[in-house]
């Protein structure tokens, strides 16, 4: 099975040089917009996300940026610059129902796109205080927003901000409550040390960048968007870099599969992973640097995240 995907070095050049072109296109206004998105026979381009980096989303647009047209053939300027997610967004931005298992290289938990999409695992939660439905504000959703208020709730991993981290480290009682064979998967979960934080502590970042382009919060006057702005994830840490141990990521599809994930944002590790079988206790990579290697010990480990850890 493949593993790791890289993109090509004449690939890259193709992209930065796109990016360049469209960093030359700035929006004269780019202010809260109530209207976006506009409706499918309009321009998207008169109602764009309000998020201050939409501008740079060249991959998103259904048009080529003003300022690039000169530099594009003419026969490819209606095929726009990206995959036309402006478009798309004029008929449906998504429904938080839809789940996409983001295995990557984890999280960093105060993305202020990404605070919100995090799906977090009902069978090991209490419900919000003094609600009767996990989705305890009603709208549509669940998410960290819903324990608003809850006296029990703060800022329990100290970064400044509520997110789904502080509920693992809150919630954790060191029992399976959902018998999913996974203590205290609040919040997604770490294949790499096998525990239930999967925080990109190496900051390599990549798995933040995935599941914003899939799906950050959108309009939301902060960052930039996703592709279905309504989607939420579940962190999935399968990796801490660009070579990866394909176990773990197998890991990480079954719990997508297995934990209500309808879309597997499955990693492909083209060219540098090597594939190990599960037997072996030597998984090596490429010209043989060797990979820590975690035995399976689901079910036998003591919470990572727990109060006061
Ligand atoms: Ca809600
Ligand atoms: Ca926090
Ligand atoms: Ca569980
Ligand atoms: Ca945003």
């Amino acid at each position: 099975m493949d593993t790791i995907t890289v993109m090509p070095l004449k690939r890259w050049r193709g992209a930065v040089l796109l990016i360049l072109v469209a960093a030359l296109w700035v929006p004269a206004v780019l202010a809260e917009n109530p209207d976006w998105p506009n409706g499918p026979a309009d321009d998207p381009r008169d109602e764009p996300p309000d998020d201050p980096d939409f501008w740079m989303e060249w991959a998103f647009f259904s048009y080529i940026p003003d300022a690039a047209i000169g530099t594009i053939r003419p026969e490819e300027i209606p095929l726009g610059s990206g995959i036309h997610a402006d478009a798309a967004w004029q008929v449906t931005t998504g429904d938080p129902s839809v789940v996409i298992a983001q295995t990557d290289t984890g999280i960093v938990w105060d993305n202020l796109d990404l605070i919100e999409k995090v799906l977090p695992h009902r069978g090991e939660l209490p419900l919000p205080e003094g609600a009767s439905d996990y989705d305890a504000n009603g709208d549509g959703r669940f998410n960290i927003r819903d324990y608003d208020g809850d006296s029990r709730v703060d800022d329990a991993n100290g970064n400044g901000v509520i997110d789904a981290n502080d509920l693992t480290r809150i919630f954790a009682d060191g029992v399976d409550n959902d018998g999913n064979g996974y203590i205290d998967d609040i919040a997604g979960w770490d294949f790499l040390w096998d525990d239930n934080d999967p925080t990109d502590d190496t900051k390599a970042r990549h798995g933040v960048g995935v599941g914003w382009w899939a799906a950050a919060q959108t309009n939301n006057g902060v960052g930039s968007a996703g592709v279905c702005p309504e989607c939420m994830l579940i962190p999935l840490r399968v990796g801490d870099d660009f070579v990866g141990y394909v176990n773990h990521l197998n890991e990480g599809l079954m719990y997508g599969l297995d934990n209500g994930a309808d879309i597997l944002f499955a990693r492909q590790f083209d060219d540098q992973l090597h594939v190990d079988d599960a037997g072996s206790h030597q998984p090596r990579v490429g010209a043989g640097h060797p990979l820590r290697h975690h035995s399976r010990r689901r079910g036998k480990l003591p919470p990572r995240l727990s109060r006061g850890a």
